[in-house]
């Protein structure tokens, strides 16, 4: 018989012993860090500025700590429903309001990186993810569905926004694919290696942005910028995201890490 607090005990001694591994999916956070680039029409959140209070000087002769300034969806962070006008009006919508239960779900990821290699504007379907299903299973109500794109290798601003005249070219998702993981799945998000949960297209989609319009739209969550998700299964992570509890927060850097069974 095993009850929750012997599987928890088993938790806490398979970290130890390494048979659970912890994966942290987070990037760097710096002022080096790239964020999004919106249209210059609309109003841009601006990259992390970090300020010195003091550094075991004269302002605090024992202490260092900083003050930071960064838009709400700086670096690897976390989008909460309210986050787009669809989800606008649902209840415990905003960062401070969500339920903690939702911090924590299994993961479903899906490899996409050989197609995002050789198409930087590959777009994930529902065929792709019926595919996905048949060898893997049925995507869990509740679960994050994670687009491994190997996005997060690329190093340097440039590379990873990789935008020209006709803006970004990142991977990403169909509407049909988020109507299918919202609607018939109830996944609990989707999380990406990109700067958004949206291709970098996805402004002219039919709706525009659809991983916000669509998810946040059925109180589904979002999480951008991961990385580490080539170290993850195809299913059997635990993640853990828990956004910080901005009073009526439209999201939050997060430190996000993946419970692994380690062979
Ligand atoms: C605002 C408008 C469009 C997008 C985004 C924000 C994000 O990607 C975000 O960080 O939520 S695409
Ligand atoms: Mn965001």
């Amino acid at each position: 018989m095993s009850s929750a607090a012997d599987l928890l005990a088993q938790l806490v001694d398979q970290l130890s012993q390494g048979s659970i591994r912890v994966v942290d999916l987070t990037q760097p956070l710096s002022p080096d860090t790239p964020v999004i680039d919106l249209p210059p029409i609309f109003g841009q959140s601006p990259p992390l500025t970090v300020e010195r209070i003091s550094y075991y000087d004269e302002p605090g002769p024992m202490w260092y700590w900083n003050t930071l300034r960064l838009g709400e969806h700086t670096g690897t962070h976390f989008d909460a429903p309210v986050h787009w006008i669809t989800g606008r009006n649902l209840p415990n919508n905003t960062t401070d309001m969500l339920p903690v239960r939702q911090f924590v779900a299994p993961a479903c990821v899906v490899d996409v990186s050989a197609q995002s290699a050789a198409a930087a504007d590959f777009l994930l379907t529902r065929e792709h993810l019926q595919a996905w299903e048949a060898e893997h299973g049925r995507i869990p109500v509740g679960a994050w569905l994670l687009l491994r794109s190997d996005w997060s290798k690329r190093t340097g601003r440039e590379a990873f926004l990789n935008a020209d005249a006709n803006g970004a070219h990142t991977p990403g998702f169909e509407p049909d694919a988020l109507r299918f993981l919202a609607q018939e799945r109830d996944v609990r998000g989707v999380g990406v290696e990109t700067v958004g949960t949206d291709a970098g297209q996805a402004g002219g989609f039919d709706p525009p942005f659809p991983a916000h319009n669509i998810m946040h739209g059925a109180g589904k969550l979002g999480l951008a910028s991961l990385c580490n998700l080539d170290q993850l299964p195809p299913t059997g992570a635990v993640i853990i995201a828990a956004p910080l509890k901005i009073v009526q927060g439209s999201g939050s850097p997060v430190r996000v890490l993946a419970l692994v069974p380690a062979n």
